[in-house]
């Protein structure tokens, strides 16, 4: 914040001449690709002159924290609809659950986590993915390998961000403060990464996969990666794990990893590698970025809201726990009935749901939901039933999961200290008037 405050006061040219990527980020709404990183540098307003087709006689009065309207189509949540972002560099925005309503989740609404600079080439043509470490044939595959090499299948699969609902934990947890929108379920069409794994032939020593994607990180520094994570192999040869060509029908959305990503249902959305180039296997637990330290891992032990946690505690997260979101009513509607349809989606990691209730009385009495079978395994559930409110004024509805194991969602959080794994009861609030 107060960077963008000091920025302000700067020309155009002087944030050129400090800090040519800040600049770039500014003036292009994204980070150039390292080859014209600053590009406009030296060049200056000549340069973005020439972008906007004219010289611009007020420059002097630019701030440059200002990005020209004429360029706005270069807006860094084009192709998005409705979301709120929650950081711009890396990229993180969520969507409000009153737009997760859809049984499948639009494209237009899927959510945005990047933990770096997004590739800027992502032409399908040009795109390979290689499958080496412990595999009996190493291999390397074109999109168009991969379609014509192996079965395509079409599936509806959640993903939902490890740090979903982080903005809840008191003490607060540091990172992106989601909310209750890191989570989506679209349609993905690819290939099993089972299939491709069996073709390339698992060696009996591999124990996990490493995953690799062609985003830079922050620092843009050559070969430094965003994030590498992976998964115990045995979850890689589930069936419903995709290496991803299509969404919806459609290429997948630049910020969802196209032209390929995996796509891991259940587990941490960081298992999904976006902008997929490479699956190792390997004989021990993957140490890639962001899969050692405390990243996506909790304590292996209760501990106390603020508690200091030796790094030796921690586990690594595997499945995602039992969950539910209420995207109607939008929380704040007003409703000018008694009876009020609630509709939702719930989830639990690999499990199915079998029960969501339903409260309008701040969970004295509770009524079960109708409730879908998943349309595919991976697949969140929707629910809905109509309630019944008992004369004017306020209300809250709350919702609980209840999954195959027995599970059920919590009223309050399970504390870690880097705020995951939030599966609280979500509540909206509704004026009858
Ligand atoms: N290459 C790459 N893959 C990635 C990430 C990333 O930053 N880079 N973010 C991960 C995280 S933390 C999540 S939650 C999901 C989010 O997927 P989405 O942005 O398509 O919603 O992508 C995962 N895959
Ligand atoms: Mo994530």
């Amino acid at each position: 914040m107060s960077e963008d405050k000091k920025m302000d006061h700067q020309s155009v040219l002087e944030l050129y001449e400090k800090d040519p990527v800040e600049a770039d980020r500014v003036f292009l709404g994204r980070v150039a690709h390292k080859d014209r990183r600053g590009f406009l540098k030296g060049a200056g307003l000549a340069t973005l002159g020439g972008l906007l087709g004219a010289s611009i006689p007020f420059h002097r009065n630019m701030p440059s924290g200002l990005i020209p309207v004429a360029l706005a189509d270069e807006n860094l949540l084009a192709g998005k609809d409705g979301l709120s972002m929650l950081n711009d560099r890396p990229l993180n925005a969520e969507t409000p659950p009153h737009l997760l309503d859809d049984a499948i989740t639009p494209t237009t609404r899927h959510f945005i986590r990047n933990n770096g600079i997004p590739p800027e080439d992502v032409s399908p043509d040009n795109w390979t993915l290689t499958i080496d470490g412990l595999v009996d044939t190493p291999m390397e595959l074109s999109i168009a390998d991969l379609k014509s090499k192996f079965e395509v299948v079409t599936m509806a699969l959640t993903i939902e961000c490890g740090g979903n609902g982080r903005a809840f934990f008191n003490p607060p947890a540091k990172g992106n403060q989601w909310t209750y929108g890191a989570v989506a379920c679209s349609n993905w069409t690819g290939v099993r990464l089972k299939d491709v794994l069996n073709a390339a032939g698992v060696q009996k020593e591999a124990i996990y996969t490493a995953h690799v994607g062609a985003d830079d990180h922050l620092s843009m520094k050559e070969g430094k990666l965003a994030i590498s994570r992976g998964m115990p192999i045995e979850k890689a040869l589930t069936d419903n794990i995709l290496i991803a060509f299509e969404q919806n029908g459609e290429a997948l959305h630049p910020h969802n990893g196209a032209p390929l990503r995996l796509v891991v249902p259940g587990w941490p959305g960081s298992c999904s590698q976006k902008w997929l180039t490479r699956i190792y296997l390997r004989d021990i637990v993957h140490d890639g970025p962001k899969m050692t330290g405390t990243a996506y891992r909790v304590p292996n032990r209760p501990v106390e809201p603020g508690e200091k946690v030796d790094k030796k505690d921690f586990d690594i997260i595997e499945r995602m726990p039992v969950k539910s979101l209420i995207t109607a009513p939008a929380t704040g509607a007003t409703v000018a009935g008694e009876e009020v349809e609630v509709r939702g989606h719930a989830w639990s990691g690999d499990r199915t749901i079998s029960e969501v209730h339903v409260s309008m009385d701040f969970g004295v009495t509770w009524q079960k939901a109708e409730l879908d079978a998943p349309v595919n395994s991976g697949a969140w559930q929707n629910f809905k039933t109509k309630v019944t409110l008992p004369q004017k004024g306020y209300y809250e509805i709350w919702a609980k999961a209840v999954d195959d194991a027995g599970d059920a969602q919590p009223h309050a959080i399970n504390w870690n200290p880097k705020g995951y794994l939030n599966n609280t009861m979500h509540r909206v609030a509704v004026r009858y008037s």
